[in-house]
């Protein structure tokens, strides 16, 4: 079989996958979760665990592509952790678990580093913005999160991901590594194509202090985000210190083209409410910021009040999250074994 160097042509073999439907995602500790990481992905980890097999890690292994602290890891792996229960993942539907547990995630990242081309990450768009002008300095680590990312989901031969939008190159690339596996190996539908889940107004909810840039845990400037574990007052003043402009809420969608901060505000509102945008605005044409700010900072205080006070109860029992990780590391390498013993066999190591 010859092996395909750039991923052109005809003869690919990855869509017919018919193994069953799985969902993976992830999560980095790398500090305390906002409202983008909740309504971009939590939200919907909890929608799709009724009707899924559905697997959550909290991605330390990707924490570690920039320095993280020894003392406090571990314990940002369980407020993650405690986010995700407080969230309403239930453990008993869905498999939560610290990704540095189980094995095969680094085996496969390193399997899919002999697969994946450097071309394919030179053009990854959040290495770039991660890096900035530091690019030689920064770890080889970060240059391959990509594909960690990868193995990530087909570790479990995940199918679907719930991702917030800025993870879309990277889903691709996923499609691109599984793909180019099949094909070079001669196991069309071996992996699946994982299809990401990115719908939905909270796909990409931005910096309250500039609607250009995604809202985001690296932001130096805490105004920029609301933390799930931010009190009424904090939200509130957040929400008032946001960067709006003097005009009032507009009546239509294509209003909102030129102004981002006001389209962020608006989108937020939609996703919190369960809303429309169109409707949002319905409600509040005409109104000034004055008005529409503390409406979003009741609506958000409204919402996240209850997961805050389950993930405060269960930062204060670190041991029952404790247990809900260490089962569910156990859960995923059983699921992981099997598919491992495959990858190895597919590609003719020794003992397999
Ligand atoms: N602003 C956002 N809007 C919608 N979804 C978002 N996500 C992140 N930011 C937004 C989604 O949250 C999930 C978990 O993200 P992550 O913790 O793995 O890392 P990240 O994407 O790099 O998030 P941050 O907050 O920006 O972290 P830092 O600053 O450490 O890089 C992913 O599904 C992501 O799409």
């Amino acid at each position: 079989m010859k092996q395909n160097q750039d991923n052109k042509g005809a003869d690919y073999q990855g869509a017919d996958y018919n193994g069953p439907s799985r969902v993976f995602s992830g999560m980095q500790p790398t500090g305390a979760l906002h409202l983008g990481n909740y309504l971009g992905a939590l939200t919907k980890f909890v929608d799709l665990q009724d009707e899924h097999e559905c697997v959550f890690c909290i991605v330390d292994l990707h924490a570690v592509t920039v320095f993280q602290d020894p003392k406090l890891l571990a314990s940002q792996t369980r407020e993650i952790a405690a986010a995700y229960l407080a969230a309403g993942v239930d453990p008993d539907k869905a498999i939560i678990y610290p990704q540095s547990q189980v094995a095969a995630h680094t085996e496969l990242a390193w399997f899919f580093n002999c697969v994946a081309r450097v071309g394919w990450l030179s053009r990854m768009t959040q290495f770039k913005d991660k890096a900035g002008k530091n690019s030689q300095a920064v770890s080889v680590g970060l240059y391959a999160y990509p594909v960690l990312q990868a193995a990530d989901i087909l570790a479990f031969k995940a199918t679907h991901v719930p991702v917030g939008e800025d993870q879309k190159q990277h889903l691709e690339l996923s499609r691109d590594i599984a793909q180019k596996f099949n094909n070079d190996f001669g196991v069309p539908g071996f992996f699946p194509l994982p299809e990401p889940l990115i719908k939905g107004p909270g796909a990409r909810i931005m910096s309250l202090r500039d609607g250009s840039k995604k809202m985001s845990k690296s932001d130096p400037s805490d105004n920029s985000r609301i933390n799930l574990t931010d009190d009424a007052e904090t939200i509130a003043k957040k929400f008032r210190k946001a960067r709006t402009d003097a005009g009032m809420v507009p009546d239509n969608i294509d209003a909102l083209a030129e102004r981002p901060e006001v389209k962020n505000l608006v989108g937020i509102y939609a996703a919190l409410s369960g809303m429309s945008e169109t409707q949002v605005l319905g409600e509040y044409a005409g109104q000034g910021f004055g008005v529409f700010k503390p409406a979003l900072a009741d609506l958000a205080v409204e919402h996240l009040r209850p997961i805050s006070t389950r993930l405060n109860d269960y930062l204060d029992n670190p041991d029952e999250v404790d247990k809900v990780l260490r089962s569910g590391a156990e859960k995923a390498a059983a699921i992981s074994a099997p598919i491992m013993d495959d990858v190895r066999r597919v590609m003719g190591f020794w003992g397999t």
